[in-house]
């Protein structure tokens, strides 16, 4: 079964959850044991990125501790074509639809796809849409942010994503961000999306993870909070809020 393919099913049965791995913010080992507990908790695929500082060697070695360590599917997250791992199921082969760079729309994916498809990786395409506050993704991406009191303006990318023929849609609000993607975003968007929306950045405890998934969310991204330690029950009691 292809990732793409995985993920739909999964969705079809509710909202899933993700676990971002950063591979610059531990070693891979460690990387490892994280994903192996975040299976055992039930999420449902691991996400490889960050926004600096990934590099071909520790994304090649992160992502191949990984992918020996869980059997759900290891997707790599890019943040251009820098590096890209084999040791990946899929990427998701994306463009920063409000980037005001168009390297970071298109540029990027012109110099990545030769080499995809020399790995033979699946590519999951996807409309990647920043929101404030955007974090380090939204600046190294030179993102004309959406705004939070403006969910049409999302709606819009969204949209524009599905009729360009992409099959995901992500909302970021950039990871660490103090404030997630505001719910009535999020169900603006659902409203009129036929493709899966992604959620992410900010989302940190069960209420802020059920909020989104009660807003429309089909799949739910936590990244910072497994970095740091005893992150055991917090990740246990999104992924519940996620799954209840
Ligand atoms: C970042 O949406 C992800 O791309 C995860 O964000 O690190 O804030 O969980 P957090």
């Amino acid at each position: 079964m292809t990732v793409k393919d995985y993920l739909l099913e999964r969705m079809a049965g509710g909202t899933i959850h993700m676990t971002l791995v950063d591979p610059d913010k531990q070693a891979p080992e460690l990387a490892a044991e994280v994903a192996a507990n975040a299976e055992r908790m039930g999420t449902d695929a691991i996400m490889i990125g960050g926004s600096t500082d990934v590099n071909q060697m520790n994304l090649d070695e992160t992502a191949a501790a990984i992918k020996k360590a869980v059997q759900i599917p290891v997707i790599y997250f890019p943040s251009g074509a820098h590096a890209i791992s084999r040791h990946c199921d899929a990427l998701y082969f994306m463009s920063m639809l409000n980037s005001r760079d168009v390297r970071m729309v298109i540029k990027e994916q012109a110099m990545a796809a030769p080499v995809v498809k020399k790995l033979g990786l699946e590519p999951v395409s996807m409309g990647y849409i920043l929101v404030e506050p955007g974090m380090k993704a939204g600046e190294v991406g030179q993102a004309d942010l959406v705004k939070r009191d403006d969910p049409m303006a999302a709606l819009g990318y969204a949209l524009a994503a599905e009729y360009l023929g992409m099959d995901f849609v992500y909302l970021e609000a950039g990871s660490g961000a103090d404030q997630p993607v505001p719910p009535e975003m999020i169900s603006t968007v659902k409203s009129v999306l036929s493709v899966p929306l992604i959620v992410g950045g900010g989302i940190r405890d069960p209420e802020t993870a059920l909020a989104a998934k009660r807003a429309g969310a089909d799949a739910v991204v936590t990244g910072t909070l497994v970095e740091k330690d005893g992150y055991h029950q917090e990740l246990e009691s999104v992924i519940a809020a996620i799954r209840s």
